[in-house]
């Protein structure tokens, strides 16, 4: 591709941008965190830092687990300003693989099956809760991802996660 294309498609880009929203953020942690087992009051706790200040008006958030029961452990997602999302109560199978909570999805987490790839509304257990709860809060500051698991013997970890942060959906 020639500059001067290259050029062209930035400026459209840029004129889209001002139109529609700008482009998709994307923030992502590789960190390894094991999940303790069996303990109500410790559990695993990921972060990721956001460094700028915007608005959000979509979040989708992406999840990679490795445990050998998915039927173990509790979720929730929480904001910079505190607020809690709840994402999963107790699933089935082994392993979450690029498994993103989306409110543009169109079935709960409990209706999949392992590893739950795709796109998924939060767990039906929590009544009215979904991504859309974090909709009009500043991104900035820090997120963490918690993992709670409640059961004996089996154990895992979050191996990575990630926040999209979306113009449109
Ligand atoms: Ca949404
Ligand atoms: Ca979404
Ligand atoms: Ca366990």
């Amino acid at each position: 591709m020639s500059t001067r294309r290259l050029a062209l498609g930035f400026a459209a880009m840029l004129a889209a941008c001002l139109l529609t929203g700008c482009p998709k953020t994307t923030y992502w942690s590789h960190d390894t965190v094991p999940i303790p087992d069996n303990n109500i009051d410790d559990w695993a706790v990921s972060t990721i830092e956001v460094n700028r200040s915007f608005t959000i008006t979509d979040l989708n958030v992406t999840v990679n687990v490795t445990h050998p029961d998915n039927a173990d452990f509790d979720a929730w997602l929480v904001s910079p300003e505190g607020e809690i999302v709840p994402l999963i109560f107790a699933l089935s199978g082994a392993d979450l693989v690029d498994t993103t909570f989306n409110d543009e999805a169109s079935a709960t987490i409990d209706t999949g099956t392992a590893p739950y790839t795709g796109h998924w509304l939060v767990d039906s257990f929590y009544v009215n809760a979904g991504m859309f709860m974090v909709d009009g809060e500043d991104a900035q500051g820090i997120w963490t991802l918690n993992f709670r698991d409640q059961q004996a013997d089996n154990v895992g970890e979050i191996t990575s996660w990630g926040l999209r942060f979306n113009s449109q959906n």
